[in-house]
């Protein structure tokens, strides 16, 4: 059953028209696949918060402990499949003739679920890098087969290649990010709590150059008063939904 989404004409117009359009997504659109997400009820990990483990002197301070976190979520995330929501975003590339995803989730989720190039701005949990060479490399184990995990080459301690609280995102990756948003008409802000920057102000910066901001979200954000259009509800419903009302509008039988 469809969900009851109402979206004034204007607005609607311009989602069905765009040729320009940029999503940023955040854990809430992985929740219904089974990914915890960061700051619910299930945020905290053997009574540690993601902002102590997801950082340079967390992972210094015990790097067997930051490492079990990432083993635990890695063996989490790898019998999960994507959501209708991850599908829907995937189709949108279809839809639109300029389409963007970034993400700020490092599941890896969205390029399962067909999205070709996401902008990952966080990074992905399935990279670990050579703490010593720097050398990037992809480990698919789950579970390791040792904690903390070596660099094959060197036999040097790796770390996840996830960008953590106080480090810098890579400048490639803010470029596209910023281009992104800048360039749409329609900016799509889904299952993220908007608080972790420089994520957060994408959207602010997509209406500041013009753009219709649409927020998908289960709850209000800090986010939701500036919004053009807050669409309340789970993204595995809404996006499919809004996916099959912008091709209708646009003549296609589905
Ligand atoms: C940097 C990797 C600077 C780890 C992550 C300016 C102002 C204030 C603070 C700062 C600032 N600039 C920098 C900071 C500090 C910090 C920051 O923003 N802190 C926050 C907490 C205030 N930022 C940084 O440190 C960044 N670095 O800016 O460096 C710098 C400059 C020069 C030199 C040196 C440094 C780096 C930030 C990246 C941190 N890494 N992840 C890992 O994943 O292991 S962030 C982490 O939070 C995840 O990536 C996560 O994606 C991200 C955001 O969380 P959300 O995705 O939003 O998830 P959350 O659980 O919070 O919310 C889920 C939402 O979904 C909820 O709203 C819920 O209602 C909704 N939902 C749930 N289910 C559904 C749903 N919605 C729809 N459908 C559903 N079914």
């Amino acid at each position: 059953m469809e969900t009851q989404i109402e979206i004034p004409p204007a607005i609607f117009n311009t989602i069905v028209n765009a040729t320009k359009v940029a999503a940023l997504t955040g854990a809430g659109v992985s929740a219904e696949s089974g990914v915890p997400t960061f700051r619910g009820e299930n945020g905290l990990w053997r009574n540690r918060r993601p902002e102590e483990l997801a950082s340079m002197e967390g992972f210094l301070d015990d790097p067997r402990l930051v490492w079990d976190w990432y083993d635990w979520r890695r063996t989490t995330i790898a019998s999960l499949k994507p959501n209708d929501g991850h599908y829907a975003l995937a189709e949108m590339e279809t839809v639109y003739e300029n389409f963007t995803l970034v993400t700020q989730n490092v599941d890896g989720i969205h390029a399962l679920a067909g999205s070709r190039d996401p902008v990952e701005m966080h990074g992905n949990i399935w990279y670990v890098r050579c703490l010593k060479e720097g050398t990037v490399m992809e480990n698919r184990e789950a579970p390791l087969q040792r904690i903390p995990p070596l660099c094959p080459k060197c036999n040097t301690m790796v770390r996840p290649n996830i960008i953590w609280f106080g480090e810098e995102l890579d400048t490639e990756t803010i470029k596209r990010a910023g281009s992104a948003a800048r360039e749409s008409e329609v900016f799509f802000v889904i299952g993220t709590s908007s608080v972790v920057q420089p994520a957060a102000s994408l959207a602010g910066l997509a209406q500041r150059n013009g753009a219709v901001v649409v927020e998908v979200n289960l709850e209000r954000t800090p986010l939701t008063d500036s919004v053009d259009l807050f669409l309340e509800g789970p993204s595995g419903k809404i996006l499919p939904d809004l996916l099959r009302r912008i091709c209708r509008a646009r003549g296609f039988d589905v």
